[in-house]
């Protein structure tokens, strides 16, 4: 069978599923949210949603992916109490779609008993933001409904503090590619302490993303980084997250 319509069929069956990464407060080391990414089959060739995601949108199937992988990720999400985040990822195409968001999520939220204040929606930076005026006034609609906004892989793509300002976000996600090795790279640092005091006197909170190393965590900490994630503290998984032993440091 062909890949579309082995993508047809994955969308009929909803056969998609989300795994969860726990976000680590460096503050208390408590779960402060967890992000949902999404999976196809297990040994499919959409099993990555890099190549499932880019795949719907080139077949013009972007949202009825979209619409079910939401489902699933809160479908799936195991929430220790009701004072724990839920990061969903969107697609910054499906961010143009005015009635996106505000009709489907609200409803899938209302089933399993959330509300939108529990959802943070992670747009990436990664490729520049196509009609900014319109990116922020969705963005604004989103926040007044309750959402959350995060900007994800911040540092790594070309958008420029300012740009991330004005669309006025609750979190910057700093880039793994920022992260790796800031213990030992002193440009790194400098860069990260420009984000750490942007950040406090917008009054948006940072959480850091890939940390794989006890000296990435304790620099990063010194530094005043708010939130950390990463293959260190907790991998992504299925059931109900366990947090890694390396929590014990914090
Ligand atoms: O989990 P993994 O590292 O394989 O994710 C690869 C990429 O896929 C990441 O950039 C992640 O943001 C993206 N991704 C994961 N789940 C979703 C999703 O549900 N929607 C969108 N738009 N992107 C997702
Ligand atoms: O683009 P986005 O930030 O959403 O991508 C998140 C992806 O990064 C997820 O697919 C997740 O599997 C991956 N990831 C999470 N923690 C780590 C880590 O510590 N190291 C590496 N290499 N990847 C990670
Ligand atoms: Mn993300
Ligand atoms: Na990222």
């Amino acid at each position: 069978t062909d890949a579309l319509e082995q993508f047809s069929q994955i969308i009929k069956d909803q056969s998609i599923y989300s795994v969860y990464q726990p976000i680590i407060s460096l503050q208390d080391g408590q779960v402060f949210g967890y992000e949902a990414l999404t999976r196809g089959p297990k040994g499919s060739p959409f099993h990555s949603p890099l190549v499932m995601f880019q795949f719907a949108e080139q077949q013009g199937q972007l949202y009825a992916l979209e619409k079910l992988a939401r489902e699933k990720a809160v479908q799936g999400a195991n929430l220790d109490n009701k004072q724990q985040l839920l990061f969903i990822n969107i697609s910054s195409h499906v961010l143009y779609d005015p009635q996106f968001i505000p009709g489907r999520t609200q409803e899938i939220l209302h089933r399993h008993g959330l509300r939108p204040e529990n959802v943070v929606f992670e747009i990436t930076e990664r490729s520049s933001i196509e009609d900014f005026s319109l990116a922020k006034k969705i963005l604004e609609h989103y926040r007044k409904q309750g959402y959350r906004i995060a900007i994800d892989d911040a540092g790594a793509g070309y958008s420029s503090l300012q740009a991330i300002a004005e669309l006025q976000p609750d979190f910057i996600k700093i880039d793994r590619s920022l992260i790796e090795n800031i213990h030992i790279n002193k440009v790194k640092e400098y860069i990260l302490e420009t984000f750490v005091t942007f950040a406090k006197k917008m009054n948006i909170s940072l959480i850091a993303e890939g940390i794989e190393h006890a000296d990435e965590l304790i620099k990063l900490t010194r530094l005043g980084v708010h939130y950390a994630q990463g293959y260190l503290l907790g991998r992504p998984s299925e059931g109900p997250s366990t947090v890694d032993e390396n929590l014990r440091m914090l």
